[in-house]
């Protein structure tokens, strides 16, 4: 098939997942083109069937803002003719689904809309009064959408008042890339007395609520020895850092920003926290399972739908700090249970959340809305 893809391309679990789906799409035979304001950040290796249009804003100066949402439904619609795709798959519904409503009304019906949501698209922008009506437009519009957790399926049906059926199509891992490195000689480096490595890895942002992984952190340190390594960066990272400075803890925490080697930085952790106000489905609690780590986590959102509560970690409600501290310091002082949480983790990644398994699941979806039903063979 030949599949037009469009996601945030530099930022973000929604343009993680956009990039690597469109990998697995090219491996699998597909003709991926992605329509992006930039190159895909995670795209590494050349791939002969991946192409990349890069969508360019006209900066005239009678726009007070660029009209990227036409620029990019005008790409669409000239990829779409020149390159016959057969669908669009958008991720992020806003402007992504719009844009490519535009595009369809240019090229014509034949042209399919696939619009996957992932999370702050509906659950902060559906909000927004001068947003909530064109999101409606636009899934309505789609020829199937789909959403990475129940969880927001329910709150999109909710929010939105969205008749339409939504697929479950949950986030996934390429376990090719992320299994348990071994790391040991690193972690001795950082660790050099033991100490027990917790990790957190987000954006930054206050829905990450990044200050309540400092309080539960200094919590951990009174009764464990540890380290925190806190991954990626974002408008609350001096907050973060005041904090643990503030609580004197400072030398214990490593500020590392964003970084590339995920899979090696997840295996030399012990265990990962995210402490989330919402998380439509967590996709760096699914990579930090891949690479055989318990999470402890906040029961939010799509996040029970990933770490099952006592067997591959632990679920405290949002800002539960002492609560949060103690399940790490009964998770990393008891060894067998630990041993436990670790094996279940890493089963529950590779064969609930593989690639092979999502991949196959959008296929079936790219096959119904192109030829009106699954077509048994292979493309
Ligand atoms: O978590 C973020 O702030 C980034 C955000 C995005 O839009 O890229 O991630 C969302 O999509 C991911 C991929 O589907 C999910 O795994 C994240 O849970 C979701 N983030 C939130 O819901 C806050």
């Amino acid at each position: 098939m030949k599949i037009g893809i469009t996601c945030y391309p530099t930022v973000g679990g929604s343009g993680v997942i956009a990039t690597e789906l469109g990998k697995l799409l090219a491996e699998r035979g597909h003709i991926v083109h992605f329509i992006t304001s930039d190159m895909p950040f995670r795209l590494g290796k050349f791939y002969p069937n991946i192409f990349y249009h890069e969508v360019e804003v006209n900066r005239y100066n009678v726009f007070r803002y660029p009209p990227y949402d036409l620029s990019l439904a005008s790409r669409m619609a000239e990829v779409a003719q020149t390159e016959k795709l057969d669908l669009l798959h958008v991720h992020y519904a806003v402007p992504h689904a719009i844009s490519a409503y535009l595009a369809k009304q240019m090229v014509g019906e034949q042209l399919k809309i696939v619009t996957t949501l992932h999370g702050t698209d509906i659950t902060v922008l559906g909000h927004d009064r001068s947003l909530s009506d064109i999101i409606r437009f636009g899934i309505e519009n789609s020829d199937c959408v789909t959403a990475v957790s129940q969880d927001l399926i329910d709150e999109t049906k909710q929010l939105l008042g969205v008749d339409k059926p939504i697929e479950k199509v949950y986030n996934f891992v390429d376990k090719r890339e992320f299994y348990p490195r071994d790391m040991e000689e690193v972690k001795r480096q950082m660790a050099p007395h033991g100490e027990k490595i917790i990790i957190h890895v987000s954006n930054f942002r206050p829905v990450k609520r990044t200050q309540d992984v400092i309080k539960v952190f200094a919590q951990v340190r009174k009764n464990l020895p540890a380290k925190l390594l806190l991954i990626g960066e974002g408008p609350d990272t001096s907050v973060a850092r005041q904090m643990a400075q503030e609580l004197g803890i400072l030398k214990d925490v490593r500020f590392m920003g964003k970084q590339d080697n995920l899979a090696c930085i997840y295996s030399l952790a012990d265990l990962l926290l995210l402490t989330s106000e919402k998380e439509s489905f967590g996709l760096v609690a699914l990579e930090a399972m891949a690479c055989g780590k318990p999470v402890v986590a906040t029961l939010t959102g799509g996040v029970p739908e990933v770490v099952e509560e006592g067997k591959t970690g632990f679920l405290l409600p949002i800002g539960d700090v002492d609560g949060m501290a103690r399940k790490i310091v009964e998770l990393l002082s008891d060894e067998e249970q630990y041993s436990l949480f670790s094996a279940r983790s890493l089963d529950r990644a590779y064969y609930e959340f593989c690639q092979e398994k999502i991949a196959r699941q959008y296929e079936e979806i790219y096959q119904r809305v192109v030829y009106g039903q699954a077509q048994p063979s292979s493309f």
